[in-house]
């Protein structure tokens, strides 16, 4: 076998099945569902007022209230800071209702924020008709640095 007939092989069957192995815990992972802020990025510097979109894999919105499978309503958490953590929301009790837990019971996928200049840690987590955290349903911790 040539050289190049070995290198077309690899090319067409080893790759292929490579890439599959490797790439099937993603696919798993998104059917399964995901929740993510869109923007803004990890890192991103911005100033008041901003918007924070909300992202959703494989489930769907419905306003609080709403009792749907695979459905929920996002909830913002944010806490000031720059090396803030942002806690996961106890799983047996709804999620706290007060400026560092937004509800976004009408079915919501952004909001508009006026933040004071500072850092803060942001996390979205997906809640069900009753407020209680969905397991695994949520983002990772984002921060940005808000100006003046
Ligand atoms: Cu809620």
């Amino acid at each position: 076998m040539t050289l190049f007939l070995l290198a077309r092989r690899l090319v067409l069957v080893v790759l292929p099945v490579v890439l599959t192995v490797t790439l099937m815990p993603f696919y798993a992972s998104a059917a399964e569902g995901r929740v993510y802020v869109i923007s803004p990025e990890d890192g991103a510097t911005v100033s008041s007022p901003f918007v924070v979109r909300f992202g959703l894999r494989e489930w769907g919105i419905a306003p609080a209230g709403v009792d749907h499978p695979k459905t929920g309503h996002h909830h913002l958490l944010i806490q000031r800071g720059r090396n803030a953590d942002v806690p996961l929301p106890p799983a047996d009790e709804p999620i706290a209702y007060d400026d560092n837990h937004r509800h976004f019971g009408g079915g919501q996928t952004e909001t508009t924020m006026n933040l004071q200049p500072g850092f803060y840690a942001l996390r979205l987590v997906l809640g069900d008709a009753n407020h209680y955290p969905i397991e695994s349903m949520h983002s990772h911790i984002i921060r940005i640095r808000v100006t003046e």
